[in-house]
């Protein structure tokens, strides 16, 4: 109701931070491409195996001088596994509890996301994924995120060997992504989901060019073969956006949606990392995943801010100059100096600067338990921080359930016509 929404703009009232001058507006005008590395974490970042480094081409993009890269940034998803990741995204919003926003809500819900407000500033929009359109409702959710264009496996040909998993390979999909791209009216916001590391990490053999890892678990050493691939295939695009020019009049956004490898394989996991065990201070440290913005001009460098994917719009938006201080966004400006750098996880745990929280058990940045050892001070800021995530999510999933932006609309924002969009291939 809208008494609910009155909740929720005294909620952002209250917690949404201030754009930081030095980066506000920094990218305006230029084309934003988002790049999804499936399932791809933090570790992954400068990981050798038997010396030799899995993502090169991933690792120099971290480096490179005019790259921002997060080394604190966590994904936050539940259920709704890469839905989630791209409801975060692109609304600021988080997953549900239980089962997917974008399954359960994308049809029917309004929504005033990123997508539809880079179209009103004069953006064509565009999404392109190598499986079925249907896959997490994309092709009805689009829509209401006011997608232009969504470029689905119907836009792709597809052979037998072309495809593994849930969708073509990422080589031979963006390889046959560029005739799109080359089409989209300039500046454009385009969307690219990869999808070959997925689990269970299986590739043709032509393809591995590099040892699987050998912890003995079957479903985890092929990950860093597959991680592999997604990082050749990301070292083609790059070189193709440098050579049409693309590098330098784009803003670059590349960020894994979530772990690869789950908390069901705590040894691997431990090996992995070089360890005799891992508990649960670990595993949360090991939803790192990364967070980069390449743009040319720019002041690049390893950012330790604490945030989520939840951040991810507010801070483009602040890049991009586009004002958005009165959009319902959930999250902060990752660049914003005076932020609240308590992530949570769609469960209610949290990790921070300070503590993380895991269940009833509390943290210290060292990893060590201090449950019991707290001061009145510590309890206090635990107890603060713990009632922020429960409220964070709590309003989300309010809005999301409500459907309470329906009774909001931000200035400069006109309302989504979902009919405007067909994604048919032979209507296209
Ligand atoms: C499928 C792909 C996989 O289209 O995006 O989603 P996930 O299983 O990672 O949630
Ligand atoms: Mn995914």
């Amino acid at each position: 109701s809208s008494s609910d929404l009155k909740e929720v703009l005294a909620y952002l009232k209250k917690n949404r931070s201030a754009a930081n001058p030095e980066y506000y507006g920094k990218a305006k005008g230029k084309n934003v491409f988002v790049f999804h590395l499936e399932s791809f974490q933090q570790f992954m970042i400068n990981y050798k195996v038997n010396g030799e480094e899995v993502t090169p081409n991933i690792n120099k993009f971290y480096s490179d001088q005019n790259t921002i890269s997060f080394d604190n940034f966590y994904h936050q998803v539940g259920q709704g596994k890469t839905s989630d990741a791209e409801t975060m995204l692109e609304n600021s919003l988080f997953g549900l509890p239980s089962g997917s926003v974008m399954t359960s809500y994308g049809t029917n819900n309004t929504f005033q996301a990123m997508p539809a407000i880079l179209d009103q500033n004069g953006y064509t929009t565009a999404a392109f994924h190598g499986d079925v359109g249907s896959f997490w409702n994309r092709d009805n959710t689009y829509k209401s995120w006011g997608y232009q264009y969504f470029f689905s496996e119907d836009y792709y040909k597809t052979k037998s060997n072309y495809s593994v998993g849930y969708g073509l390979k990422d080589k031979i999909f963006l390889q046959q992504s560029i005739q799109y791209i080359e089409q989209l009216p300039q500046p454009f916001y385009a969307k690219i989901i990869t999808v070959t590391n997925h689990y269970p990490y299986e590739l043709d053999k032509q393809n591995q060019t590099i040892a699987k890892t050998t912890t003995g678990d079957s479903t985890v050493d092929g990950y860093v073969q597959t991680a592999r691939y997604l990082d050749e295939a990301f070292g083609e695009f790059i070189s193709y956006l440098k050579k049409v020019g693309l590098y330098d009049n784009s803003m670059i956004v590349v960020y894994g949606d979530h772990y690869g490898i789950s908390n069901n394989h705590k040894k691997a996991i431990a090996q992995l990392l070089g360890k005799d065990s891992v508990n649960s201070y670990d595993l949360a440290q090991f939803q790192k995943v990364p967070f980069m913005i390449h743009l040319s001009g720019i002041q690049g460098g390893v950012n330790h801010t604490y945030g989520g994917e939840i951040d991810v719009m507010p801070t483009l938006l602040d890049l991009l100059g586009i004002k958005n201080t009165d959009t319902i966004q959930l999250g902060n400006d990752l660049l914003s100096t005076d932020r609240n750098q308590t992530v949570a996880f769609r469960n209610g745990d949290f990790v921070s600067p300070t503590f993380t929280k895991i269940g009833s058990t509390i943290y210290n940045s060292e990893g060590e338990v201090v449950t019991n050892k707290l001061t009145a001070e510590q309890k206090k800021q635990v107890k603060e921080q713990t009632e922020f995530v429960t409220e964070q999510l709590s309003i989300s999933d309010k809005i999301v359930t409500g459907d309470l932006l329906r009774f909001y609309t931000p200035s400069n924002f006109t309302k989504v016509d979902k009919t405007k969009y067909s994604y048919k291939y032979e209507d296209a």
